[in-house]
């Protein structure tokens, strides 16, 4: 489906899926459990999920001669720390602003974790005292334009490469490579979990599962906690880039499914369910999720499992899509354990 899009490598390659066998025994033995791996998928400050969603947007970048790369996220975002990656690799500058988008408070939130790393590559960082919003933001559009006072050529990347145009292309992608995988496998996989906040995760997947009947398989899991707009999100995401990748056939409100369920207390703030479930995670497979995205989504398919929302025997492929850096800014929460 991506074959007329440039790509420039920024990943190793295809991410491995690997059967969580302890966690699904845990749970039951109903369904089996699977991961795949996107949080081990580039040597770029840890990886995850915007490096493959970068991939398409890159050629585009170095198309335009920009010298700098401006984004936008909150103190925690995993979102600028892989473009603050991304600059370094390209040999570009990076502009990051960072908005108080999590109201959450730890010693040392604005320390560690990804910011720090942002730092350490070199990007230029202005802390912006604004609330989450998934839109596009009054100081992102102020730092393009005094990125161009001072004479750079900036390059824009809106709040998780989403809706950029190419955002979607990314996670097309990753469909087409479950499939290949699949072949492999012998068998498919029943539905996919996806965490969904800006939206071009989830958008990539829908289309690229709809091409063989499967977009109602990809189970979303909003950790937004704004889930009307991120929910309209996805669908203009997915609708632009079913029209760039000649899906052949619209796409409607049903192709969605996005639970809201999992996302209180507040974007970016764990629950008691969701601290239980990286707990879990990580005490029966090593696996380690962060208190903002993929625990959000862990809680949500535990729970899910729990209720028997999967037929049994389904195959569950849960997306892990990184951001475990981010776990360092909540230290006191697990200063036991
Ligand atoms: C993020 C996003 P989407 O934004 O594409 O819906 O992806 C959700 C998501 N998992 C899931 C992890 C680890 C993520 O980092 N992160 C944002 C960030 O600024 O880091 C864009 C919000």
């Amino acid at each position: 489906m991506l074959e007329k899009f440039e790509r420039y490598p920024l990943t190793f390659g295809p991410t491995p899926i690997e059967k969580l066998k302890r966690l699904s025994e845990h749970l039951g033995g109903r369904v089996e459990i699977y991961a795949k791996r996107e949080d081990c998928n580039s040597g770029l400050a840890f990886g995850g999920n915007k490096i493959r969603k970068l991939e398409y947007i890159v050629p585009d970048a170095i198309a335009s001669n920009a010298d700098t790369l401006v984004t936008i996220g909150g103190v925690q975002s995993n979102h600028t720390r892989q473009v603050a990656a991304v600059a370094a690799k390209l040999g570009m500058k990076c502009r990051l602003v960072q908005e108080s988008w999590v109201p959450f408070e730890d010693a040392v939130y604005d320390r560690v974790g990804n910011i720090l790393m942002s730092r350490v590559m070199g990007a230029e960082i202005e802390l912006v005292n604004e609330g989450f919003d998934i839109g596009i933001r009054q100081s992102w559009e102020r730092a393009i334009e005094d990125v161009k006072a001072k004479g750079g050529k900036p390059y824009a990347i809106p709040a998780g490469a989403s809706v950029h145009k190419f955002g979607g292309l990314g996670f097309v992608g990753f469909a087409e490579e479950v499939r290949a995988q699949e072949a492999e496998l012998g068998f498919k996989f029943d539905y996919i979990i996806v965490c969904t906040v800006t939206g071009s995760t989830h958008a990539g997947m829908l289309v690229g599962f709809a091409k063989d009947g499967r977009s109602r398989k990809v189970i979303g899991i909003d950790a937004s906690g704004t889930l009307e707009q991120t929910r309209a999100q996805v669908l203009d995401i997915a609708r632009n880039t079913a029209d760039l990748v000649e899906l052949g056939r619209k796409i409607t409100d049903d192709d969605l499914v996005l639970i809201g369920d999992y996302a209180y207390p507040a974007y970016g703030v764990p629950s008691a369910a969701t601290n239980d479930a990286i707990r879990l995670a990580a005490r029966t497979e090593g696996m380690m999720c962060d208190p903002v995205y993929e625990g959000k989504s862990m809680q949500g398919m535990i729970d899910l499992v729990r209720k028997g929302y999967f037929p049994a025997d389904s195959k569950v492929l849960y997306a892990h899509l990184g951001g475990v850096p981010a776990i360092n800014a909540y230290s006191y929460i697990y200063r036991n354990g």
